[in-house]
């Protein structure tokens, strides 16, 4: 019988989302624990026996105690074998004091499936007969640089049969992005040599492999499970994990996050861009996005203003809508023909250059002069 396993990390309950509007911020709050509930519940119906958070379930090590239950109620949730939660770094397990593991301990205990593992050592579990062993790597200390897996290998050695698992939390050579901190880092050939069937980590809010499915692989990356700003660029992850014997033989993504974040980045020359621009913000699902537009570019007054009305209708409709723009004015025929006498010297100049395709800017900037000399 094959073991499954679900497997998430860096769910960050209770980051604050400061940046954002109140009601926007508790939206998104709200989002990361639906999301972790949707995932158990996918975990459910794909009868996981467990189901692993590999570091990162809370932002920090100061939580509000509401919703440190309300955590435990989600993951209380999982019908399967164990829970198996590893603090990560923003999380980290100093010691027994920690506030918030302190409290997720009080809030856990009336439940034995849920198993919060600080220690460096191995967990095994009997399921149908079958050996698991879990090596599970806390983080101690937020920005730390020594690494925790280093014990997994001599212990691993100790275990001849049965399905080996590390869990761990931070960077690994070659997959960091910067924006995570190259914490607790490990080296590939590592993770590789500890003579387990997998690891399971967290830390990187992208996922790894980079493959929707597959056969195996030496490590999971979990990547966050909805998305958490404007950096991210998949729909929220988590793997799904089957294991037959001693190895890894199956694993498929999951996509949990119902919220977007999209961040356009545009130039805008024409009525046309305006409209396309316009277009794809219609296309999404402007009620669960979470939009940042940064638009550039020369526009006309009378498309500007379009641009500035059809931005706040679109406004009305996304979860959170920002703009920065950086657009500059650009004369059009109205506004020559307004302005300036019909056959007079400028009119004829503005009116060549504005039919000057090569030099886009050549009419607003001789327009831009006109003006500066005319009321010198
Ligand atoms: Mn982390």
């Amino acid at each position: 019988m094959p073991i499954r396993i679900v497997h998430t990390a860096d769910n960050h309950l209770d980051l604050p989302f400061k940046q954002y509007p109140a009601e926007v911020a508790s939206r998104l709050i709200e989002e990361r624990f639906l999301a972790l509930g949707r995932l158990v519940a996918v975990a459910n119906e794909r009868n996981a026996h467990f189901f692993v958070v590999a570091g990162d379930l809370f932002d920090s090590t100061r939580v509000k105690v509401g919703d440190i239950d309300k955590a435990a109620a989600v993951l209380r949730g999982f019908d399967g074998v164990a829970v198996i939660v590893v603090p990560g770094n923003h999380d980290h397990y100093a010691n027994s004091e920690t506030e918030v593991w302190r409290r997720f301990r009080r809030a856990t205990e009336a439940d034995a499936r849920i198993d919060l593992l600080v220690d460096p050592a191995v967990k095994s579990y009997d399921v149908e007969g079958q050996a698991v062993h879990f090596f599970p790597c806390a983080c101690p200390s937020k920005t730390g640089a020594e690494p925790t897996i280093g014990w997994v290998a001599e212990a691993a050695a100790q275990h001849a049969t049965g399905l080996k698992i590390g869990i761990a939390h931070g960077n690994v050579t070659g997959l960091g992005l910067d924006a995570e901190g190259q914490y607790f880092n490990m080296e590939p050939a590592a993770l590789e040599a500890a003579g387990i069937a997998t690891w399971l980590l967290g830390h990187i809010h992208v996922p790894f492999p980079t493959s929707e499915s597959g056969e195996r692989s030496p490590y999971f990356m979990a990547g966050t499970h909805t998305p958490d700003s404007l950096r991210c660029r998949h729909a929220g992850s988590a793997w799904s994990i089957e294991c037959d014997g001693d190895r890894v033989t199956r694993y498929e993504r999951l996509a949990p996050g119902e919220i977007a974040f999209r961040r356009l980045t545009q130039e805008l020359l024409s009525a046309d861009d305006v409209a396309g621009i316009v277009r794809t913000c219609e296309a999404l699902d402007a009620g669960s996005t979470v939009i940042d537009l940064q638009l550039s570019g020369r526009l006309s007054a009378a498309e500007r203003a379009h641009l500035t009305a059809e931005i706040d209708r679109l406004r009305a409709g996304f979860l959170n809508l920002t703009e920065e723009s950086n657009i500059h004015d650009r004369i059009d025929a109205a506004q020559i023909e307004r302005e300036y006498r019909s056959g007079g010297l400028a009119q004829r100049l503005l009116t060549a250059l504005l039919a000057d395709a090569d030099h886009p800017d050549a009419a607003t900037l001789a327009h831009r002069l006109i003006e500066e000399v005319s009321r010198a």
